[in-house]
């Protein structure tokens, strides 16, 4: 126990000394569940995802289909606004660079944000710049294994922090639909769940732009 807490202490002041964290987090080695609503159940056969809005042609992929496209994989940091932070954590899945670099998508020069679709309606907006960016991730694995139920299986956006790269532009975890559906390009921002319910919509987390207004 001693030992453990101990160790728990030396973590968190190696990730504060190497300025990996943000201010008013503090470090868990858990991974917390957070969400609101039930946990969707998958139905491999009925389960499509799509990209639709301002691109050239919109697209459906069944889970088959998805599961083939070539996979990225990434170490972030991931800063959730209810001020826990989990360093190094491994995400495995498919890229939007990726989609784009194969012809699948192709976004409209208007295209300038996205919002992710969840199960149940759930929804997550981010500038398309950051959706591009390399910590963002359409993940299907987390730390070597298929995503569980909880965390968004079968498939998740996640957005973090890469420690190498500061300059990379970092909004909190919740910027990341579990149980995503499909991608909508827009022309025009749109807010997304938590962002409508009062949530910073820029959500830098070295900002602490945590509450709309702050
Ligand atoms: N579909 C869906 N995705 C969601 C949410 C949600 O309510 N529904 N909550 C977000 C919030 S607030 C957080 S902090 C993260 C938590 O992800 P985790 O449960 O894997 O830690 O998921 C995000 N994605
Ligand atoms: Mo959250």
């Amino acid at each position: 126990m001693f030992d453990s807490v101990m160790k728990r202490k030396q973590d968190e002041q190696k990730y504060i000394a190497e300025g990996r964290m943000p201010p008013g987090q503090s470090f868990t080695q858990r991974f917390p569940v957070l969400h609101y609503g039930p946990v969707p159940s998958f139905d491999p056969a009925a389960w499509d995802f799509k990209v639709w809005g301002e691109v050239e042609k919109p697209l459906r992929l069944t889970w088959e289909e998805f599961q083939q496209l070539p996979h990225t994989k990434i170490t972030m940091d991931i800063h959730c606004v209810t001020r826990w932070s989990k360093f190094d954590t491994l995400w495995e899945g498919v890229s939007v660079r990726t989609l784009i670099e194969l012809g699948l998508v192709k976004p409209l020069s208007t295209a300038k944000f996205v919002l992710q679709h969840a199960e149940f309606g759930f929804t997550a907006n981010l500038p398309l710049e950051i959706v591009l960016a390399e910590n963002f991730l359409l993940a299907t694995h987390y730390d070597g294994v298929p995503l569980s139920p909880d965390h968004g299986y079968p498939l998740r956006g996640v957005i973090g922090a890469i420690p190498e790269k500061p300059e990379v532009k970092t909004p909190y975890f919740w910027k990341g639909a579990k149980w995503l559906r499909g991608l909508e390009f827009m022309r025009e921002d749109k807010l997304g769940f938590w962002e409508e319910a009062g949530y910073h919509n820029e959500a830098d987390i070295w900002k602490e732009q945590r509450i709309a207004g702050e």
